[in-house]
């Protein structure tokens, strides 16, 4: 399926100009990007900002992790899975750290691929991890539960790693918000996949619903083992521009959230168009990897055309990188579209805010099609 509109994009060009976006391909110096060494540079600058800005400062990997499998099952699911549950543990700022992981493998495959799913709820299967239906289409799943990092609530960033990494009582403007420090779990889950033969190295995702799609493109964009992202109703402060998008925008989500971000967020309450960065920026430094989105055509709050158009401008860079980028036609998203052409994928579906099956059906086509070889 290729748009013959594509090059023009006429439509979506005049939409996107009255957003008036920074730019992505120039520095914040306002001097160009000309090459690639340039782009990488710039890759940097971005991945800075928005820890300055937006989720804090990323915490410092450890110098090792260590897996312990404390409990298999090598014929789950009726035989056709291996089903792991271990412990991951690690040193952060010379205090141990360490928390649950569950694998399951498909036994039918060889070298399968792998999903690290980061998961509101520790049980599975869960209504949002459908695992029978994954290990069946042949996929391997690595999850764990975010809580078990750090709480999803205000608790002054007295427990788990927020507790290991707490500076003082009074925040630091930049100080790490726990989006990152989810996302900064899912590179440890990273780290000890890479001691293990049983799974496609090469083709390692790492997805999430929500406020955990947030955190499935934060770990993507810093962490470049991730080959790709599946940022799943993410919506605002993850793949939704957030000038002028409906919904849910920064005053909302930094006053019941606050936590989730680093203090300097909320600085833009209200002042979006002062941001020196939106979200195509979280995006674009995933480039040239891959990235699909889910979206719902309900979820309002979460705004599917802006998150559609978030990957419309990113697409910029995939190009600029050499890559197919964002395959689409000159119009704003429909129900029941499926755009998977290029390295960026989307798709949005009937109904609301959910991690559905069907997404997790689109998401594994998506995986398949652009698996990388060798
Ligand atoms: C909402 C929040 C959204 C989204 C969602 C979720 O309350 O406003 O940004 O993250 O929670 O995670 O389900």
């Amino acid at each position: 399926m290729h748009f013959s509109e594509r090059d023009d994009n006429k439509m979506l060009r005049e939409i996107i100009e009255k957003l008036n976006l920074p730019k992505l391909l120039e520095f914040s110096d306002g001097s160009p990007v000309k090459s690639i060494g340039d782009w990488q540079k710039r890759r940097k600058e971005i991945l800075e900002l928005l820890c300055e800005e937006e989720y804090g400062v990323r915490p410092v990997d450890p110098s090792f992790v260590v897996g312990t499998i404390n409990e298999e099952n090598v014929n789950a699911y009726a035989g056709k899975a291996i089903e792991q549950s271990l412990t991951l543990s690690m040193e952060v700022n010379n205090k141990s750290f360490s928390f649950p992981l569950k694998i399951f493998i498909p036994k039918l495959v060889d070298n399968p691929m792998m999903i690290v799913y980061i998961a509101f709820r520790p049980n599975v299967p869960d209504r949002y991890l459908p695992i029978e239906e994954i290990i069946d289409n042949g996929f391997a799943v690595a999850t764990f539960c975010y809580n078990d990092i750090a709480a999803d609530k205000e608790d002054y960033f007295t427990g788990g790693l927020a507790g290991i990494l707490k500076k003082g009582d009074q925040r630091p403007p930049n100080d790490t918000g726990k989006i990152m420090m989810w996302a900064w779990a899912a590179s440890r889950v990273m780290d000890y996949l890479q001691t293990r033969n049983d799974i496609d190295h090469k083709n390692i995702a790492v997805m999430g619903h929500s406020r955990l799609g947030k955190t499935a493109l934060v770990a993507a964009a810093y962490d470049e083992r991730f080959a790709f992202s599946f940022p799943n109703d993410s919506g605002c402060s993850g793949d939704a521009i957030t000038r002028g998008k409906e919904g849910e925008h920064v005053v909302d989500i930094t006053e019941r959230f606050p936590f989730w971000f680093c203090p300097n967020y909320k600085k833009y309450v209200n002042r979006e168009d002062e941001m020196p960065f939106d979200q195509h920026f979280l995006v674009a430094a995933i480039a040239p990897r891959f990235v699909c989105a889910g979206t719902a055509v309900e979820d309002k709050w979460a705004d599917p055309n802006h998150q559609y158009l978030c990957y419309v401008v990113a697409d910029e860079v995939y190009k600029f990188l050499g890559k197919e980028g964002f395959i689409h036609p000159d119009r704003l998203p429909q129900i029941d579209d499926i755009f998977h052409e290029g390295t960026l994928g989307f798709h949005m579906r009937s109904g609301k805010h959910f991690h559905s099956r069907y997404d997790w059906q689109r998401f594994m086509d998506f995986m398949r099609k652009h698996r990388i070889s060798g």
